[in-house]
């Protein structure tokens, strides 16, 4: 089977640096994948993407080493399952709040004797190789998010799940939970500390900590901190910037941004 470049990463003690699909497009995820992120990730929670989107945004990545992964909407066994059939090589599930939540999720991701993903890899095999069943259980990633104050009450007994891989930090819903600004990038004394305990629970127990970032200042700071996979923005919000900043260049102070609405921290 094909190795997980991430897990190899997290292996040898290195970070990776993640890129964000939200456009629901082949081509935009095609040129996400050949930008150089050490791993990609196709959002189906937030993310403007549903289940065929998603499959030709994985054939699109699949022109490239890029390890593809997926966060779904939600613990939901069923699109787990058809994302990691479909090819995905690690899953991100969002609001793993108990011992209970991490079972569910990491079952959905693990065949049995781990867990109890049913068998029927269509395209996992295509990409990954004949002998997907045998070493996914290996290979494939079941990473939880861990983004509210009671995951946090919960925090040991979640990492102590048999067959967790990782957990992924969401700033902004962990802020909302502690009434702090739901921001990314938080200077927030009370989620910064927060951040900084899941990375260290989860260090301590040699899973890999990833956490979405706004910017590249912010995530080349978690890698120091100990993050092993941090996030930077996403394909919409790295477009939009560029773009303004490009008419902002030509036109000068002339330049001004035209929102249809309130705008998004998105
Ligand atoms: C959050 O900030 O809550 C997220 O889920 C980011 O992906
Ligand atoms: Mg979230």
């Amino acid at each position: 089977m094909r190795a997980n470049e991430v897990k190899r990463r997290w292996q040898a003690g290195e970070a990776c640096v993640n890129g964000w699909c939200a456009i629901p497009n082949s081509f935009a995820a095609e040129l996400m994948a050949h930008a150089g992120w050490d791993s990609l990730t196709i959002d189906l929670q937030h993310g403007l993407v549903d289940y065929q989107a998603a499959v030709t945004m994985l054939q699109a990545i699949s022109t490239t080493a890029t390890p593809p992964l997926a966060r779904v909407p939600w613990i939901e066994p069923g699109i787990i399952q058809k994302m990691l059939d479909a090819g995905a090589m690690g899953i991100i599930c969002p609001m793993v709040n108990t011992a209970e939540d991490a079972a569910k999720f990491v079952g959905a991701c693990k065949y049995f004797p781990v867990g109890y993903r049913s068998s029927g890899p269509t395209r996992a095999v295509l990409y990954a190789g004949s002998d997907y069943i045998a070493n996914a259980n290996d290979e494939i990633l079941a990473i939880a998010m861990i983004e509210t104050t009671e995951a946090m009450d919960n925090l040991d007994a979640i990492l102590a799940t048999p067959g967790l891989d990782g957990v992924y930090i969401g700033p902004t819903d962990l802020a909302l939970t502690m009434n702090a600004p739901p921001v990314l990038d938080p200077k927030d004394a009370r989620v910064v500390a927060a951040i900084e305990t899941i990375i260290d629970a989860a260090n301590a127990r040699g899973l890999g900590a990833g956490i979405h970032c706004a910017t590249p200042e912010y995530a080349a700071k978690m890698i120091k901190r100990g993050a092993k996979l941090v996030t930077i923005a996403s394909d919409g919000r790295i477009l939009a910037s560029a773009a303004a900043a490009a008419v902002k260049a030509c036109k000068g102070d002339a330049a001004e941004a035209k929102p249809a609405g309130p705008g998004s921290a998105y």
